[in-house]
């Protein structure tokens, strides 16, 4: 079975392509050329930047792909989705810096990487911990999306019943386990 791969689209700087929100659309528009075909693209939403006060608003989005390219090899994703960050201009220079786009691979349907052991060890870093340290390697699901307002209420319109297969939870129950006030931070334009 092919299973599906969880993108998550963020900008707060704008790029060649214009501000934010045309930064995304044009990104999603360069993933078919990329054998990345989206499936299901959320709306586009405005998001506080976290951490709060350490950049401007950021614009932040979802879809739901397929990978044509060869569905083995998520590598293989990952590079395509850099090569796409970088015909945007994106420089890698500061940890949770503003960017001109930022693409994040969420999850490929049930996926954990590179295991669960070390997967358990990135979830539960401590909110300290996890400003000081970053995996050289691919977690999947990404590590931090349960915490995520800007990751969740986006990935709801495009894959609310995707199980979280450590967390055992669905899209719809890690959104709804959010803090009233996270959930309702992201505006959609
Ligand atoms: N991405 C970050 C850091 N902070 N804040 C919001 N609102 N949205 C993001 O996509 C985001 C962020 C690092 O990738
Ligand atoms: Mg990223
Ligand atoms: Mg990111």
């Amino acid at each position: 079975m092919t299973q599906e791969y969880l993108i998550a689209l963020g900008s707060n700087l704008g790029s060649s392509a214009g501000d934010p929100a045309q930064t995304v659309r044009a990104a999603l528009d360069a993933m078919p050329a990329k054998g990345i075909t989206p499936l299901r693209v959320s709306r586009l939403y405005a998001t506080p930047c976290f951490p709060a006060g350490s950049g401007p608003d950021y614009v932040n989005a979802c879809c739901a792909a397929r990978f044509d390219l060869d569905r083995t090899e998520i590598a293989t994703f990952l590079h395509k989705l850099h090569e796409i960050e970088a015909d945007f201009g994106r420089a890698r220079l500061q940890r949770w810096g503003s960017r001109t786009l930022d693409l994040d691979l969420l999850a490929v349907g049930d996926t954990v990487l590179p295991d669960p052991e070390t997967y358990d060890t990135w979830q539960r870093l401590t909110p300290r911990e996890q400003t000081c340290q970053t995996p050289d390697q691919l977690i999947l699901p990404h590590p931090r999306l349960q915490d995520r307002a800007f990751v969740l209420v986006p990935l709801l319109d495009v894959a609310p019943t995707w199980q979280h297969p450590v967390l055992r939870q669905s899209t719809a129950g890690l959104c709804a386990a959010l803090p009233d006030h996270l959930r309702a931070e992201p505006v959609a334009l």
